[in-house]
């Protein structure tokens, strides 16, 4: 289909097109280059030394026991942390989000950071994000490096595993303990590192300025989980929920969580709609109508 100037105009703003749509629904991942303004990436670094001067509610400290190589993440800052506050309303993040999940508006559902320092050994094991949250529907990862990271001590996915229609159990991220993830719905986590040859792995090396994105429902891991990290890195990552998301808390493992929402006024089994869970970005009526149009056009053959 021939887009319009302004779709070609703005899809290339944001590093988007119809290309990288196709991609993301088919791998579950892709990686944007240049796309992230030396502004977002110091608010990142002055949110992180807040946080760390700082820390919140939920921050949280994975250090392997004895190590001097700390392995930190908080998430929810944006509340008490001004840069990041002014962080998830910034352009083009929401924008990048709803248009690789084709949706008519998004809200920032979480906003995160990772400090591994160089040596440490722990990092995120193979998990999917969904099973720790409490929500259904269509939601994206931006996972944002502060540091150039070789692929070692980025993260590497499984390609195409959004849509194997499964659900994983979701591991802790320091001894990879399984969280208590109750009910049939929810499997062990495949060993992919026994088997790497049955699996189509995708991994990149990152520049400061580029980012990921990815599906809540894609398997990654951190590339060298388990080695020690060749150098300190530093990420952030905003966590996106299109207009479909219904709230639905999953059980006792989430239940910290669930109920923060609840707490901030978020209704049981609704869309999401709450002080803490900000609609960030909405599509302009001429670009909902191209982009239902370029849908219905190019629907992806999987
Ligand atoms: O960057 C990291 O260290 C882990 C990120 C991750 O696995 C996630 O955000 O789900």
């Amino acid at each position: 289909m021939k887009k319009s100037m302004s779709e070609m105009q703005k899809a290339e703003a944001i590093g988007v097109d119809a290309n990288l749509i196709r991609a993301y629904q088919e791998d579950g991942v892709v990686c944007l280059r240049d796309a992230i303004s030396d502004e977002v990436l110091k608010l990142a670094h002055e949110g992180i030394e807040q946080n760390l001067r700082s820390p919140g509610q939920f921050f949280r400290d994975h250090t392997e026991p004895g190590s001097s190589h700390r392995y930190l993440f908080e998430y929810w800052t944006w509340p008490h942390t001004p840069p990041f506050a002014e962080l998830i309303r910034r352009p083009p993040l929401g924008e990048i989000a709803g248009t690789l999940m084709q949706a008519n508006h998004v809200h920032m559902v979480m906003d995160n950071w990772f400090l591994r320092e160089a040596g440490a050994r722990s990092a995120a094991p193979w998990h999917h994000d969904e099973p720790y949250f409490d929500f259904e529907g269509s939601l994206c990862v931006i996972w944002i490096p502060l540091e150039s990271a070789p692929r070692e001590d980025g993260l590497t996915f499984v390609r195409g595993s959004h849509r194997w229609g499964k659900l994983f159990v979701a591991p802790e991220f320091s001894a990879n303990v399984p969280f208590s993830c109750t009910g049939d719905a929810y499997q062990s986590v495949p060993d992919i590192d026994a088997e790497r040859k049955a699996y189509d792995l995708l991994s990149w090396d990152v520049n400061v300025g580029d980012c990921l994105v990815f599906d809540f429902r894609t398997l990654h891991c951190v590339s060298n989980k388990g080695a020690p990290a060749k150098e300190t890195q530093r990420r952030v990552t905003f966590r996106f929920g299109a207009d479909d998301v219904i709230f639905s808390p999953r059980g006792e493992w989430t239940k910290e969580t669930s109920d923060f929402l609840i707490g901030h006024g978020q209704h049981v089994n609704s869309p999401l709609g709450c002080d803490i869970i900000p609609q960030v970005w909405t599509r302009a009526r001429s670009q909902t109508n191209e982009a239902s149009v370029e849908v219905r056009n190019k629907q992806v053959n999987i």
